[in-house]
């Protein structure tokens, strides 16, 4: 099993929620950064063990958009990082599972991720993340 790298949560105003965060739980915003590839903008809390991955569109066509207007703010998905996320994927594919990106692209923080579908993961888009 891979640790868990952050829990994605979709917000419809990231600057609200990022004080949200520190005022109710004492988090710390370590990192902020537009997410091209992903039509994002997301910030970063630390928590002791795992970060929270903060997303809100910036651009109408991003996903998250889409997942906001039918479900409004909450969990959106999962991130486990693991050491090669090419040779996850393929893990993946050969169990069966549905990939929402056939190969690793660049995402937040540099990383190399992908996306493999909620209807694959018991209900959870669930995140593979790679350092580079
Ligand atoms: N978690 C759980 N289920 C989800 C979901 C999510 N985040 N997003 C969509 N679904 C479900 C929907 O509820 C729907 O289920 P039903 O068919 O039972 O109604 C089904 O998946 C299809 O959803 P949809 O609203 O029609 O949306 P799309 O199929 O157009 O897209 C998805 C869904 C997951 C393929 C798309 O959001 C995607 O490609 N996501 C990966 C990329 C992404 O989310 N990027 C943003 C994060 C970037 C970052 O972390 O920087």
């Amino acid at each position: 099993m891979y640790p868990l790298d952050h829990v994605g949560i979709a917000v419809e105003n990231l600057d609200e929620s990022i004080t949200f965060y520190q005022r109710q739980l004492g988090a710390q915003l370590i990192h902020r950064e537009i997410v091209a590839s992903q039509a994002t903008e997301v910030a970063f809390i630390a928590l002791p063990n795992c970060l929270i991955e903060l997303l809100t569109p910036n651009r109408p066509e991003s996903p998250v958009a889409k997942f906001l207007a039918k479900h409004g703010s909450g969990l959106h998905h999962l991130c486990y990082r693991v050491p090669d996320v090419s040779a996850e994927l393929a893990r993946q594919r050969s169990l069966g599972a549905m990939l929402i990106d056939g190969t690793p692209r660049k995402g937040a923080r540099g990383h190399l991720i992908a996306f493999v579908h909620p209807k694959s993961m018991n209900g959870v888009l669930t995140e593979f993340c790679q350092a580079t």
